[in-house]
């Protein structure tokens, strides 16, 4: 009977060591598995930069290649979310399977922020094809630009095909986020004249699709001749124009023909290779950016050389400009790499 307890505790002991096990190599596994707890253990612990998260991630990038990234931005309450919403559901409706990072400015997302309080948002929420992840976009370790790219590669590599980017597109670390999809929908409202005259500057060179939401609303038809006008005067010579759709996600109208237009898009064009090499080259200069930078500071903070310096900035007056070149000039003896 005592024996019997015992092994019965070992076994359970056993299996809740091996449930447990979170090592990076079991969680790269777990997502090729299509296991939804070791995708969001994944997420997080990349996202919080642990040691070793490089190395995840250098496992995750073979297992990826195969989901399109949408980005769609457009001023605060135009209904970015609810479209989200619509768009997914339509999405799985066709078979796919829809990952979607919600960039909050406000809050990391914890089931409220994103949905409001509409039932329908909510069913997404059930939807075993899909899968919602927020996103803050301050203290984001590494950049949010980066944590994007992070999250979207690891849903791609547990499988979802299609992956939807929602941010405000209003800051420039917004900005940069959905600059990293391969295709970005630009959300407008009927009565908003003023706002895309500001919202030109930032965000409407680098939208592939226009779509006037709310177009149950009155003014649709003149937000829309707006657009239209703007892009043809923008436009090069026969050059197409990026389609410019009306919808309503609060009452299901267009978004059948939002997701054709997102997926009719023929990838491979020399639009999209450009767009890639652009993107590399950010991706592999942020993360540049950001190691160089890690590993000059904590070797001048472990050696003392910095609190040295600070000192005498303050104490002596020494200018930071050259603080910051002799302090450079002891790295390597490269400090011809830093001078400009
Ligand atoms: N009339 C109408 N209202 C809509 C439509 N789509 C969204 N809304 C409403 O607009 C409000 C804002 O919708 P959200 O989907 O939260 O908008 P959002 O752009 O995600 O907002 P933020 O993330 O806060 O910038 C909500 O009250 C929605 O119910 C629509 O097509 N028509
Ligand atoms: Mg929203």
């Amino acid at each position: 009977m005592t024996e019997n307890f015992f092994l019965r505790f070992m076994d359970i002991h056993i299996k809740k060591t091996k449930t447990a096990d979170h090592s990076w190599e079991s969680l790269v596994a777990g997502v090729q598995a299509r296991n939804i707890r070791a995708m969001a253990r994944l997420i997080t612990r990349v996202e919080n930069r642990e040691p070793g998260w490089k190395e995840a991630m250098k496992a995750v990038y073979p297992l990826t290649g195969s989901a399109r990234i949408f980005g769609i931005t457009g001023s605060p309450g135009a209904g970015k979310s609810s479209l989200t919403c619509e768009i997914a559901e339509e999405l799985v409706k066709r078979g796919h399977q829809v990952g979607i990072i919600a960039v909050d400015p406000s809050s990391p997302f914890s089931g409220g922020a994103l949905l409001g309080d509409r039932l329908r948002m909510k069913k997404i929420f059930t939807m075993k094809e899909i899968f919602i992840r927020s996103m803050a976009t301050r203290g984001m370790l590494g950049g949010l630009s980066q944590a994007a790219r992070d999250v979207a590669r690891i849903m791609d590599a547990f499988g979802k095909d299609i992956i939807l980017i929602e941010t405000v597109g209003v800051g420039q670390d917004e900005i940069e986020v959905v600059k990293t999809a391969d295709r970005v929908m630009m959300v407008c409202i009927p009565g908003q004249g003023d706002g895309i005259q500001a919202l030109k500057a930032g965000v409407m060179e680098i939208a592939d699709i226009y779509i006037i939401n709310k177009a149950d609303l009155p003014g649709a038809d003149e937000v829309m001749a707006d657009i239209c006008a703007m892009l043809n005067l923008s436009s090069q010579n026969g050059q197409a124009l990026p389609p410019v759709l009306k919808t309503s996600a609060l009452k299901n109208q267009g978004i059948s023909e939002l997701a054709d237009s997102l997926l009719s898009h023929p990838a491979g064009s020399s639009k999209d290779t450009l767009r890639r090499e652009i993107q590399a080259r950010e991706e592999i200069l942020s993360l540049m950016e950001n190691d160089v930078f890690r590993a000059i500071r904590s070797r001048w903070e472990q050696s003392g050389a910095l609190t040295a310096e600070v000192r005498k900035m303050v104490e002596e007056n020494k200018d930071p400009y050259s603080i910051v070149s002799e302090l450079l000039q002891q790295i390597d003896g490269k400090a011809d790499l830093f001078s400009s």
